[in-house]
């Protein structure tokens, strides 16, 4: 992405995911705002967005952080805030992945993985996109997620619309340290 576009990612996933009072606007229990409230939004607080820019962010990007549907804009997944997307429990793929970091864990192993921050914990379909993720942090840890276990144990999974699997607690025994 340019720097244009990655800045202006990084302003619409704090706006969408965690702190839309920052420009004065309100989701709705979804996590949906209409697009022009949005861009108003955005404007006034002196960090305007494009029509253009907002089209490349959710059609042309790798990751589709952000979902439109009927004049409406949402974070596919990340939020802090409590939103509930609607997401159907979903079958997951037999093993799933989470990037993270050497010092995490000793924490994960006593507590498996929390949301943190987050309303989710999120996983990733494949090694290379979770080595991705953990590589944010530094040198990447990737863990294996026993999925099916999960699911069979009753424990509900999401998959968001850019294709991240989301749930609320995985606890240790479902997941495999390198
Ligand atoms: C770790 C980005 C200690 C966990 C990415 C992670 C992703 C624990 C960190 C999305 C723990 C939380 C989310 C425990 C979990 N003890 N550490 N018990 N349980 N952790 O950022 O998955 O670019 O909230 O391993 O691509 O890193 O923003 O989650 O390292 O999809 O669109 O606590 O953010 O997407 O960190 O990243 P995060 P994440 P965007």
């Amino acid at each position: 992405m340019t720097d244009r576009l990655t800045s202006t990612s990084k302003i619409l996933s704090y706006v969408l995911r965690h702190r839309p009072d920052a420009v004065g606007v309100t989701l709705d229990e979804a996590g949906w705002v209409p697009v022009d409230v949005l861009l108003a939004a955005l404007a006034r607080h002196g960090r305007p967005v494009t029509p253009a820019v907002l089209d490349r962010l959710v059609d042309g990007t790798d990751k589709q952080r952000f979902e439109v549907r009927e004049g409406r804009i949402r974070a596919a997944q990340g939020h802090s805030i409590p939103v509930d997307l609607q997401l159907a429990p979903a079958v997951p793929p037999a093993v799933l992945y989470h990037g993270t970091v050497a010092r995490f864990l000793p924490g994960i192993r006593v507590d498996g993985l929390t949301a943190g921050g987050r309303t989710h914990v999120h996983l990733s379909s494949d090694l290379d996109t979770a080595a991705r993720v953990g590589a944010r942090r530094g040198r990447p840890v990737v863990l294996r997620i026993d999925a099916v276990g999960m699911h069979v144990a009753g424990l509900v999974l999401h998959r968001a619309a850019n294709g991240v699997w989301l749930t609320r607690h995985v606890p240790p025994r479902f997941i495999t340290l390198p």
